[in-house]
């Protein structure tokens, strides 16, 4: 396939293909062209099939644009960035913003060059951004101008970085001033389906970023599994979310998915709970995207929420606790809809729609994809053993120059680090982490089951479980709880929560030590960091 990047960082610093996961097509939508572009796919098919006018992307401010309005940005930021700032395919581009229009226009523009994007969340600081730049041999940025200054250290201190251009000001080198000289239309790179269009660096519990690497063909192939197939939106819905674009649960559910289909999108500068609650009546959103313990929140809110026409609630990120889906169905009638994704495979491939949840699973393999739950010899355990679980299909891990590639593929399967047993009916069933598997006295106890129990109380809001270093016993279950207001710490509080899980959980994994805090550690995008506990 000729692909079409002049700057051949990418191709160059894929994986070796002995250490690339194997790739399945095996539905007959997945039979890509050699030469594909998914900006044309997503963005200028929709035009050229008529739907030019059609609602887009709205936003807090009353901002309101259409397929065509949205093509025609894009169109200008491709001529900067080609014209005015250098760029040639394969070149990589840094976003950063808050979820809003003008960030997918950049994307959609950095697509329709040929170039590569990488998206950072937007708290991240200079010395992260500066480790993204390196990583990603990054050589062009375009940036919200009220998130300028982490990134200008950044660059200081990043000699390959020289072009940079601000949006979402008034400034004479703004980037909206150089759109007003490029009115006419941007012919798209042809790219090859399998030229690299996105470095989605990795969430990351635990540190050192890395960058997977993913294909415009990758980017069609989430459109066409999880969407079509379990989601099932239409052309009507109003998406909405908080997911930062730059994580690809965000990028999928918020930008992709509704384009794939001509339904319009609703991005929020800030996604908290009650600015989800005021988009989803003002708009009238009808898909909501986050994570659990936004649900829980928001569950709060079921009688406003009952009065909007919300109707499909996806939740991601993190295992969604039983008692979360029963508050959120009691609140609201509405069947949440699970699936576990990961950065290294674009999106989700294992979950249920709303006809088929199964409390406490995460729901069965997404059309495309092949999953199984195999022990440390690497065979598949039987139904209702708890092993790892791998993954394949059309998407899959592809490390930019990391060691740790070895450890996500192994013989073509990508291993997600996720501890899952699958029951006879082919449902997965989220254990924990596998880091975050607990041995205490010779038990094996997993965080998340200690933590489901502690939040069926009344009394806890929120909590974290993890593995204490214990002389007699190796590790005890500590868990540390986020009360509810309303409820007080102190001893008695502790022997109440005890009692309660040994009530609904077996006893030996009731937690021996229980702190009191005002707030769990959680990554930007919203992941519960265990191993932070530990420091409290
Ligand atoms: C965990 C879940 C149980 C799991 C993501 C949807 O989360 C995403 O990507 P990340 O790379 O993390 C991947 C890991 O997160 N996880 C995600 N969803 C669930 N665990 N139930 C779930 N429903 O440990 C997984 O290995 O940050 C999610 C779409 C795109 C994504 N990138």
């Amino acid at each position: 396939m000729p692909s079409a990047h002049i700057d051949t960082f990418s191709r160059d610093h894929l994986p070796p293909a002995a250490l690339q996961p194997e790739f399945l097509f095996e539905l007959p939508e997945l039979k890509f062209p050699a030469q594909l572009n998914c900006a044309t796919e997503l963005l200028d098919r929709q035009v050229a099939a008529g739907r030019g006018a059609r609602l887009c992307i709205r936003a807090p401010g009353g901002l309101v644009w259409t397929y065509r309005d949205l093509q025609d940005k894009a169109d200008r930021i491709a001529h900067v960035l080609v014209n005015e700032m250098g760029l040639v395919p394969g070149n990589r581009v840094l976003l950063r913003a808050p979820n809003n229009p003008m960030l997918a226009a950049c994307w959609f523009a950095v697509m329709k060059a040929g170039a590569v994007a990488v998206a950072t969340m937007p708290l991240l600081r200079a010395k992260e951004l500066k480790a993204i730049i390196e990583i990603g041999r990054v050589t062009h940025a375009l940036c919200d101008a009220s998130l300028a200054d982490e990134l200008q250290e950044a660059v200081l201190a990043s000699p390959g970085l020289r072009q940079v251009r601000h949006f979402n000001y008034a400034g004479p080198d703004s980037l909206e001033r150089a759109m007003q000289r490029h009115g006419e239309p941007f012919t798209n790179a042809d790219t090859a389906a399998d030229d690299c269009c996105i470095f989605g660096f990795t969430s990351g519990t635990t540190g050192v970023p890395k960058a997977t690497m993913h294909f415009h063909r990758d980017v069609m192939a989430s459109c066409l599994c999880w969407p079509p197939h379990v989601l099932r939106a239409t052309a009507d819905d109003v998406f909405i979310g908080s997911p930062p674009l730059a994580f690809t649960f965000g990028l999928g559910g918020l930008v992709l998915f509704p384009m794939s289909i001509g339904a319009s999108t609703v991005l929020l500068d800030k996604a908290g709970p009650p600015q989800l609650l005021e988009g989803i009546k003002e708009f009238g959103a009808t898909v909501l995207f986050t994570a659990p313990t936004s649900y829980r929140t928001l569950a709060a809110r079921g009688v406003e929420l009952r009065r909007t026409p919300l109707r499909k609630c996806v939740s991601a990120g993190e295992a969604l606790p039983a008692s979360t889906r029963a508050l959120w169905k009691e609140a609201t009638g509405i069947e949440i809809i699970d699936g576990i994704g990961a950065t290294e495979l674009l999106h989700i491939f294992i979950s249920h729609d709303e006809a088929h949840a199964r409390p406490g699973a995460t729901g069965t393999v997404v059309p495309g994809y092949h999953a199984e739950v195999v022990g440390d010899d690497g065979q598949p355990c039987a139904p209702g053993v708890v092993g790892r679980l791998r993954v394949k299909g059309p998407t899959g891990c592809r490390y930019l120059a990391d060691e740790r590639q070895k450890n996500y593929v192994k013989d073509g399967w990508n291993y997600t680090g996720d501890a899952y047993q699958r029951d006879a009916d082919g449902y997965f069933h989220y254990h924990a982490r596998t880091d975050d598997m607990i041995i205490s006295a010779g038990y094996n106890i997993a965080s998340p089951e200690v933590e489901e129990a502690l939040m069926q109380h009344a009394a806890v809001a929120e909590c974290g479980v993890i593995g204490w270093p214990d002389a007699e016993r190796g590790q005890i279950v500590k868990a540390y709880v986020v009360l509810r207001t309303g409820h007080a710490p102190g001893e008695a509080m502790v022997k109440t929560l005890q009692d309660f899980v040994k009530s609904v959980v077996a006893p030996y994994k009731y937690p021996r030590a229980i702190q009191f805090i005002d707030k769990l550690p959680r990554t930007q995008t919203g992941k519960l960091q265990r191993f932070k506990l530990k420091d409290i």
